[in-house]
């Protein structure tokens, strides 16, 4: 097992994880090592897209012109000057030779579909056309967007110019959604990106399922390694031995799907013991009374009958969280959507924060800040008649963005009802690896009139459009400027350190001459991106050329980073208070205070299938980067010993899953057995299992989650999709069935 030491070693280095590869090795030989003795070479700053912390950094190119390295800022608050393995080989992205360099238009030659080449005037043109016609016929509320990442702001800006604000992203309902639910209903804001969690200064963090250490948000990352080095406690409550529980003073290996009751018996015993801030709670909460009553008998010993996690470990974690409070952090997490009831889990723990008093306390929870910059002058966006709210249909009433699925199902024509959606445009997001319930998605791609995709790889989602838009890699463009909230607020540029790729363009010029051909030029009253940043930086007294030198900006902040002490506080709730008890969930019929309810089992020879990230990769997005391929190239099923013995699995055997559904998967995952991950449940690393042939490294590499994960069970409050109830057996010989490709 790996010591705290090595866990700082390995983070303080920017490559996680022990499995450091020679390619590794010759990356950072090919970067740091050679440029101490290179005369010449030129930097500019960037900010990373390989996720969405967003760190800042720059990108060195030599005198030649190529592009050496990305590195990371020194004065960025969100990286502390080091990226993470993903970052640092965000240059992956620009050098994948299978990255789309032209657009691309759907044609059919006898009888079979294919993509032929296009240029941007005739592909552009085609989009136009097919969006007036849709406009024309059917309102332009039913064009839908569905981003992830920089790209969005520009199409989010032409869709509502266009006359519509059907924006979704897999972003809420398939990641942080619930939490957001959980947090306003309980002290009125959402907790929002970065997470504003004061891991530098925490006495004891305490992780419900979040995976920080394979889990790379890089600053979350560094400052718990600081904050173990400080003494600080971790509590983790994984079904399954992470990074982070290696580095845990307690481990509780809970059974998977019952968290919700640890987290009602954490709440008795502070409660009960009277271990809460009482002064906190007194001056700030609503509902104390009722919450005593409601968790009286969810006692530990309750919760041990469900989720098999001792009471003496409950109580002792629980003294231990008030003990250091109010520097405790129960991490909120970022992917909750797992059992469906995800939002009534996150308010269990806003519940236990707020006992703990450590929302707007140092070592908890801080109040974050962002720089303001103001839009570009624009004309008002046209009111469009329905929004993506209607497409709810009555459900999910505090779902406070977007939600993709109800937008997909929105878009399936049926002989009985209409699509009320007819058209898409994709930016940024691989749905058939990001959605579950891929037969549901495939039924609304068909029943689409237009489907337009920009991306910079040929990923699945490509595989449907009608219209390719090749975007250029982060590496290669202006972007808006980065404001993200932060401790301190502040200012990030990115700007282009090499020319886009063969006929790739930046998002911002592709939106700019979708909007001229469909007459909107008057949303566009600039010739080049570099008019707009320039406005916007001088309007808060800095300028593009100052950033361009500088790269990071710093700015004061205005309001203090925590409570003041005994200070009268009006929280955005309905009484103005923390509300231990939901005064807005009981308005819509649900349960003002959370309950425990017992999720399905697997069946016999089943197991749940679980799954999450690896340090060196994103989602999909990373999984053909030349760079992160080399520190790993698949997943494997991770398989506990007492399984493999049953079904005489050995290490590296390859085996095919098939889920409850009878669902096979595309592709063989090869078998790891450790004892890190419980009887009932197997694990893989989601974004692997590609299944398009054009990803050449990434082609059939392992498995995909999001093929197994066909019954989501949606959370009633928000419209989040649970993917952790899916059950899958395995397979032994390769199974009858066609790659798609
Ligand atoms: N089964 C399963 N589903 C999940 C998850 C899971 O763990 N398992 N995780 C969920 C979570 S937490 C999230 S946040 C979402 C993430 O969902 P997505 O963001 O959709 O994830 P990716 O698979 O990385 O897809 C990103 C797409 O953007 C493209 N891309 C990358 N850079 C650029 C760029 O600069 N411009 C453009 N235009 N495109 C670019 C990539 O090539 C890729 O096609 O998925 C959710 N869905
Ligand atoms: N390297 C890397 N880092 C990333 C990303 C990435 O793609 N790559 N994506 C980023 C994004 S957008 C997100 S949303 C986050 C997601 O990361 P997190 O929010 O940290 O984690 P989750 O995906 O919710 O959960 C994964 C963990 O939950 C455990 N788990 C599974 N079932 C249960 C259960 O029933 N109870 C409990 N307590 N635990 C359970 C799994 O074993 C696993 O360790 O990561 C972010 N950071
Ligand atoms: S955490 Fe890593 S991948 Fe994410 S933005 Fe920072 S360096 Fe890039
Ligand atoms: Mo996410």
């Amino acid at each position: 097992m790996a010591t705290r030491r090595d866990f700082i070693k390995i983070s303080a280095l920017g490559i996680g994880g022990a499995t450091l590869g020679a390619g590794a090795f010759n990356l950072l030989k090919g970067s740091g090592a050679e440029l101490a003795t290179t005369a010449a070479f030129a930097r500019y700053p960037t900010y990373c897209e390989v996720c969405f912390w967003k760190c800042a950094g720059w990108s060195y190119v030599d005198e030649q012109g190529k592009l050496l390295k990305v590195e990371g800022h020194a004065d960025d608050p969100h990286c502390s000057g080091r990226l993470c393995p993903r970052g640092t080989g965000g240059i992956g992205m620009y050098y994948d030779e299978d990255r789309l360099t032209t657009p691309l238009i759907r044609v059919e030659e006898n009888g079979r579909q294919a993509f032929r080449k296009a240029s941007w005037d005739e592909a552009l043109g085609m989009v136009a056309d097919k969006m007036k016609a849709i406009a024309g016929s059917h309102g332009p509320e039913s064009m839908a967007l569905f981003n992830h990442g920089s790209s969005g702001h520009y199409f989010t800006h032409l869709l509502k110019a266009y006359g519509s604000s059907n924006v979704v992203a897999p972003s809420y309902a398939q990641c942080r959604g619930p939490r957001e639910a959980g947090w306003i209903a309980t002290f009125g804001t959402s907790v929002g990106t970065p997470e504003p969690t004061d891991i530098r200064d925490t006495r004891c963090l305490v992780l419900i399922g979040s995976h920080l250490g394979e889990n790379m948000h890089n600053g979350q990352v560094q400052e718990m390694s600081d904050a173990i080095d400080n003494g600080a406690d971790i509590i983790t409550v994984d079904p399954r031995y992470s990074t982070a529980a290696s580095k845990s003073r307690y481990w509780l290996p809970i059974k998977p799907a019952t968290d919700l009751a640890l987290l009602l018996a954490w709440i008795h015993v502070i409660i009960y013991e009277e271990l809460y801030d009482k002064d906190y709670v007194e001056r700030y909460t609503y509902g104390l009374d009722r919450l005593k009553q409601h968790v009286r008998r969810m006692t530990p010993e309750w919760a041990y009958g469900i989720t098999t996690i001792r009471p003496e470990a409950i109580r002792e974690t629980a003294r231990l969280m008030a003990s250091a409070a109010p520097a405790t952090i129960v991490h909120p997490g970022r992917h909750v959507t797992w059992y469906g009831d995800d939002s009534q889990r996150s308010r269990a723990i806003a519940i236990l924060n707020a006992l703990l008093g450590s929302w707007g306390r140092r070592g908890g929870f801080y109040f974050p800040e962002s720089a303001s910059l103001p839009e570009f002058p624009s004309p008002e966006y046209p009111k469009p008649k329905w929004s993506w709210k209607d497409t709810l249909d009555g459900r999910y009433p505090l779902a406070s963005m977007g939600v993709t699925n109800t937008v997909i199902e929105a878009s399936i024509a049926s002989p009985e009802k209409e699509a009320r959606i007819k058209g898409w445009i994709v930016t940024g997001t691989n749905l058939p690896l990001a959605i579950p319930d891929k037969a549901q998605l495939e039924r609304a791609m068909q029943s689409l009139g237009l489907l337009v995709v920009i991306d910079t790889m040929p990923m699945e989602i490509t595989g449907y459009a009608d219209i390719v838009l090749p975007e250029c890699t982060y590496l290669e463009r202006y972007d808006e400027v980065r404001t993200s909230p932060y401790r301190e607020p502040s200012l990030a540029l990115r700007m282009p350190a090499i020319a886009p790729t063969g006929d790739s363009k930046p998002a911002w010029w592709i939106a700019k001459q979708l909007g001229e051909k469909l007459g909107l030029s008057e949303y566009f009253a600039y010739k080049d991106y570099t008019e707009v940043l320039d406005w916007q930086l001088r309007q808060v007294g800095s300028s593009l050329e100052e950033m361009q030198r500088a790269g990071v900006k710093m700015i004061p902040r205005k309001t203090p980073l925590y409570l003041k002490e005994g200070e009268a506080f009006q929280f955005g709730t309905n009484t103005g208070k923390i509300e231990l008890y939901a005064t807005e969930f009981e308005k819509y019929g649900f349960d003002p205070l959370p309950n425990y309810v017992a999720h399905p089992e697997p069946p016999k020879n089943y197991y749940r299938l679980n799954y999450g990230r690896a340090p060196m990769h994103t989602f999909s997005r990373t999984a053909n980067n030349p760079n992160l391929t080399d520190l790993m190239d698949e997943n494997k099923l991770w398989v506990n010993p007492k399984v493999a013995k049953i079904w005489g699995l050995e290490n590296d055997q390859e085996i095919w899953l098939k889920n409850q559904d009878g669902i096979v998967s595309n592709f063989p995952i090869k078998v790891r057995i450790t004892e890190r991950i419980r009887w009932d449940s197997v694990y893989m690393v989601h974004g692997f299992g590609h299944s398009r042939k054009e990803l050449t490294r990434s082609y059939g590499k392992g498995a995909c989650d999001a093929e197994m994960i066909t019954r989501p069970m949606t959370d009633p409050i928000m419209g989040g999709t649970g993917m952790r109830g899916n059950f899958v057996t395995f397979l032994l010989e390769k199974p009858e069935k066609a790659v798609e490709s």
